[in-house]
């Protein structure tokens, strides 16, 4: 791996898959609506002792305004760019100094920050893409205006012209070099008139979830293969959302046609296990949308876990 000038800490990374943890406590509805809360609630859950990582502590982000923006239809533009900002240059700094990072989002928004940081310091490098819904909305056919129903469309290089024009090239990830393992909203997303990336973006790889169901280790082998040939090295973002709502409730929108944690745990492990991997983000576990008693927060944090081999 080039710019990595820091061998040392590569070698502890190695060892301890992720080295630091960076909490990013996004909620694209404007409204807080409890994504915010996820580093929070990892932390309760023992995160940081689980995954044998430093806590660096949550990145000052907020979008605070729910209104969507007129010309582009996106909520909370300005406070989603100047988000991105705050993402974009911490996660830059930790990839030159050669940490392996785990971003604890807050939602898929990170990412828009997380892939202007990679242009700079992993210019050939891919995204594993893991996520219950293809988040290719645009300002106009996303029903919500939340910028996480948008993201991939955004990085591919369709969309909202600020957020697609917001990392220092477009698209922020070459199509070919992307990923995306487990949507189930295909055709939802197709019938709201949402751009399709098998149009738009006929080089990126998606493995649809019914797919993904019948060999969730096995397509992760094949995906990390098609990154390594394609890329020079991957960020792996995960959606929790992949996960099947009837295991995991804690999410914004809950949808039964996902992976149970024994799945997810395999697409992790084989993912983690790669040299390659550059660093990672896991998004969206809103407790508000669970009962008391619910503990895929605990859950959540013994798959990572396993998934690194602790
Ligand atoms: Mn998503």
């Amino acid at each position: 791996m080039h710019n990595r000038p820091c061998p040392d800490r590569r070698r502890e990374g190695a060892r301890t898959m992720f080295d630091v943890l960076l909490g990013v406590p996004s909620d694209c509805s404007g409204r807080f609506a409890g994504c915010q809360l996820m580093p929070a609630e990892l932390r309760a859950a023992g995160v940081v002792d689980a995954l044998g990582v430093e806590d660096l502590g949550n990145l000052q982000v907020a979008i605070a305004d729910p209104r969507r923006d007129p010309a582009t239809g996106v909520i909370g533009l300005k406070d989603l760019l100047n988000q991105s900002r705050v993402i974009r240059d911490n996660t830059q700094a930790l990839l030159a100094e050669g940490h392996r990072p785990l971003l604890v989002g807050g939602d898929c928004t990170v990412l828009i920050g997380v892939a202007a940081a990679m242009a700079r310091t992993h210019p050939e490098a891919g995204l594993l893409f893991v996520d219950g819904h293809l988040d290719c909305y645009d300002g106009t056919t996303s029903t919500t205006g939340e910028g996480a129903d948008m993201e991939l469309a955004v990085l591919l290089g369709v969309g909202a012209q600020p957020l697609v024009e917001f990392a220092d090239r477009t698209p922020a990830f070459a199509h070919r070099r992307v990923v995306v393992l487990g949507p189930f909203d295909e055709a939802d997303a197709a019938a709201e008139g949402s751009p399709d990336p098998r149009t738009f973006a006929p080089e990126t790889t998606i493995v649809p979830i019914d797919e993904l169901l019948a060999d969730p280790g096995g397509h992760t082998r094949r995906a990390v293969a098609a990154l390594d040939a394609r890329a020079d090295g991957f960020w792996l973002h995960l959606d929790l959302d992949v996960h099947s709502s009837d295991v995991m409730p804690a999410v914004d929108y809950r949808d039964p046609r996902g992976l149970d944690f024994d799945q997810l745990r395999d697409v992790l492990a084989v993912a983690c296990a790669s040299p390659t991997l550059v660093g990672a983000s896991v998004v969206i576990l809103n407790p508000t949308q669970a009962p008391p008693e619910d503990e895929s927060a605990r859950r959540v944090v013994e798959m990572l876990a396993a998934a690194i081999g602790r």
